[in-house]
This record gives C-alpha cells, structure tokens and sequence, in this order.
C-alpha cells in the first residue's frame, strides 16, 4: 500500500457549483472539515479530457449529457489530503443524486439535480491517484 495515496483523494467543483458562486464556500466547508488542499487549479475541461476523465461511463445513457455538462464552463480541480480521505470525503459530499444526500453535505447544499451535481470525489485510493495524476503534473503536486 502507498502511504502518499491512502490519505489523499481528488476532487472537482463541478461548473454549476463554480457558476453559482460557490466555489469559495465549497472549499472553505472543504478545509473546515479537515482537509488539507495540497493542489488546486482552476481550468475547463475540453470534450476530449472529459470523455477521456469519465471513460467508465462511456456505455452508460448519460455519458454524453455528463461530458456536456462538465465542459459547460470552469471548474476547481483539486488533490486533498486528510486521514481516510476517500471514504470521508465521500461522506462530506453526500450521495450522488442530491435528493438523497443527508442533510448538511455538500450535495445536499449546494447541487440541483444528479448531473449538475456540484462537486466530485473519487470513489477509491486508486482512482483517487490517477484522477490526481490526470489533472497535475509532478511540479503540480507535492
Ligand atoms: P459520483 O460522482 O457520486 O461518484 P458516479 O461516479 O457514479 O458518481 O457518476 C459520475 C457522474 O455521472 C456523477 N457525478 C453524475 O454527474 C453523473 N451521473 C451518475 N449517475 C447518473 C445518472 N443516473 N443520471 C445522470 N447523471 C449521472
């Protein structure tokens, strides 16, 4: 196991969140709850990084709405570090169809509908390392 991985995930505000206007209060709930921001960039996402971010998703009805929508406008990228940092960022987010994100998570404030749903976190150590890898460079990160 990577000690440098284990506590880091990897997270975007998505553009309907930086649209809104609330980005600043996104990270601020972000660092109040415990985590560290060890790299951050504000940037937009072309179709291609997008297709190639969610490849997963490539098959599922979605896919395409879901590139379109995170290539709509700017978003915040970020690497965080924290103890546990997946499974409780995760928690902090909330589930992933806003609805059902318990009150007091990020989703359940700040997201309108399951696509423009705010903000991102990785689903594991794994993904949370190459989600890392793919947005910064190693003079990026640290
Ligand atoms: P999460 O972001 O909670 O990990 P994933 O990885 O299953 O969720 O899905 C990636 C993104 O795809 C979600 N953040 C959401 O924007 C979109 N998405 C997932 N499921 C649906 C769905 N059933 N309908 C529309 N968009 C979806």
């Amino acid at each position: 196991m990577n000690f440098m991985t284990t506590n880091r995930t990897f997270t975007m505000i998505k553009p309907d969140a930086v649209a809104n206007g609330h980005a600043g209060k996104i990270l601020d709930h972000i660092i109040q709850a415990g985590f560290k921001v060890v790299a951050l960039k504000y940037t937009q996402l072309s179709n291609e990084k997008a297709g190639e971010f969610y490849g997963i998703h490539r098959e599922r009805p979605f896919f395409n709405d879901l590139v379109s929508f995170m290539t709509s406008g700017p978003i915040y990228a970020a690497i965080l570090e924290k103890d546990n940092a997946v499974a409780d960022f995760r928690n902090i987010i909330g589930a992933t169809d806003p609805q059902k994100a318990e009150a007091g998570t990020i989703r359940n404030l700040y997201a309108k509908s399951i696509d423009a749903n705010a903000i991102h976190g990785s689903d594991s150590d794994e993904n949370a390392e190459i989600e890392g890898n793919f947005f910064f460079g190693a003079d990026e990160r640290f």
